[in-house]
């Protein structure tokens, strides 16, 4: 997210610390923080005088997370049973990468897990994020006959 105010001109901007910054020396860095941020900046006008304000940016971890499960009457939805989860299936979550295109070689690796039984349904899964252009991909899932 974007913080600060728009530039002045003549203004300088020091923004501190510059953990999770984009940049520590405009009126508007972003912000991506991995834990909640108090970030101070010192305005120091053309005269020499000198205005700090504080910006607190929240950190909220999202998650995202599903079911690998049989499709019995291949509907593409999951309403089987509950026990139709299959475990240790190996689940992928990718970034888009910079390009915001799927499935393009800047594509990253986000994190990866593997289905397990969670509150006694089989086959859940579920990653922590803070990154909403991500992508899941399941590379290793048959179908079971
Ligand atoms: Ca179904
Ligand atoms: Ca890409």
């Amino acid at each position: 997210m974007v913080i600060g105010t728009p530039a002045i001109a003549g203004n300088t901007y020091n923004w501190s610390p510059a953990i999770g910054l984009s940049a520590t020396n405009i009126a508007q860095p972003s912000a991506n923080p991995t834990s909640t941020t108090s970030y101070t900046v010192t305005v120091t006008a053309a005269n020499g005088c000198t205005s700090t304000d504080v910006v607190t940016v929240n950190f909220r971890e999202g998650s995202v997370g599903n079911v690998v499960w049989n499709d019995v009457n291949g509907d593409g939805i999951f309403n089987e049973a509950a026990s139709e989860g299959i475990n240790g299936v190996n689940v992928e979550l990718w970034s888009v990468g910079t390009d915001n295109t799927q499935g393009t070689n800047d594509d990253v690796l986000v994190q990866s897990t593997v289905t397990s039984t969670q509150s006694g349904a089989p086959g859940q899964y579920n990653f922590k994020i803070c990154n909403s252009k991500l992508l899941c991909e399941i590379p290793n899932f048959h179908e079971r006959k």
